[in-house]
């Protein structure tokens, strides 16, 4: 893990002194090769793919804390693009009170399409009757929206799961529709939780559950490759640092047993999270995440101001995916394996 640790912090001190970082004007939001970060005129964070026919759609949080605030994150935006070069924004498609229940807090989300309708899960700050971080589904006929609220109450609370260690342990779900059709919502900080959902996407459809993840801290995403399901999450290990990395677990089914298969990602420039966000996209897989390294007008990158990115995701023979180092090219260039 260390020397993962140390390439990766290589890596990222190579991408400083190439520039990534350069402070940019906030009116520059002319398409451009889609070097790192993607999006230089906002702060973005938490990304999550979708593929919709020939279309990738990119969700993320707009980052808009000032000065030292920790987070501030106002709406969520939708990006998309053909060809991983050029992207079109689509500008913002909710804020947290659209959800006439949550009072703040534009966290991580994740959309996915069943039957010709898109539903976004999204992290929110619930009002003071269920206090705590909770899960909102909102629904729409357009991955671009406008999505509402699709339930007129949280999917997740805090109140539903009273084994968690603290009140923000209800964030970042992620979704997944098995082959067989069953849907499942994934999700959690610091405990991993699990839930099948009903076929109407809104409701849980049974018991929530946990399964025990090394190192486990947030940010869940579950993808499949052939049959082999994958678990990547944020992981932390404050023995040894507090920034988050990025590793993975495999299982043969989408209810695991997961096996811990290692670490993918050192950790984001200027920021303790990193975030990803994994997807198969015209033959070749990506990896997105964020990190803290772009300055928008007189904002510097940070904690709540990060900027989201993509490379290239390659897979062993044995289906092991290959540590990912972080570039300024990003998928720019050529794909080199
Ligand atoms: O963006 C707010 C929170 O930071 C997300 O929900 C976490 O995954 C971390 O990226």
């Amino acid at each position: 893990m260390k020397s993962l640790l140390l390439s990766g912090c290589c890596i990222l001190l190579m991408a400083c002194s190439t520039g990534p970082v350069a402070p940019v004007s906030s009116d520059d939001a002319a398409p451009r090769a889609a070097t790192n970060p993607l999006f230089t005129d906002r702060h973005t964070a938490d990304p999550a793919p979708l593929v919709v026919g020939d279309t990738l759609y990119l969700y993320v949080g707009h980052d808009m804390a000032r000065g030292d605030e920790m987070f501030n994150i106002t709406e969520w935006l939708v990006y998309s693009t053909t060809d991983m070069a050029t992207w079109t924004a689509h500008g913002p498609i909710m804020k947290p009170t659209d959800f006439k229940w949550a009072s703040r807090d534009a966290w991580a989300a994740e959309a996915i399409e069943k039957d010709g309708r898109f539903y976004f899960y999204a992290t929110v700050e619930h009002d003071a009757t269920r206090p705590g971080k909770a899960i909102g589904v909102a629904v729409s006929d357009s991955p671009t929206g406008p999505f509402v609220d699709a339930r007129g109450s949280a999917l997740v609370s805090n109140d539903m799961t009273p084994q968690g260690p603290h009140t923000w342990d209800d964030i970042d779900p992620t979704v997944f529709i098995d082959d067989d059709g069953s849907a499942w919502l994934m999700w959690g900080n610091a405990n991993f939780y699990y839930a099948r959902l009903k076929p109407n996407m809104i409701e849980l459809d049974g018991p929530i559950l946990q399964a025990a993840l090394p190192k486990y801290e947030e940010g869940p995403w579950l993808h499949k490759r052939g049959d082999l399901y994958y678990l990547t999450y944020a992981s932390r290990d404050r023995s040894v640092s507090e920034d988050e990395l990025i590793s993975y677990a495999t299982a043969p089914s989408v209810t695991g047993p997961w096996t811990y298969r290692g670490e993918i990602s050192g950790p984001a420039q200027n920021s303790f999270t990193i975030h990803p966000g994994i997807v198969e996209f015209k033959g070749e897989w990506y990896f997105f995440y964020h990190h803290g390294g772009l300055t928008v007008g007189d904002q510097p990158g940070g904690l709540g101001r990060r900027a989201v990115a993509v490379e290239y995701l390659s897979y062993g023979e044995d289906g092991r995916i290959l540590p990912i180092t972080h570039t300024v090219e990003g998928v720019s260039r050529p794909r080199t394996r």
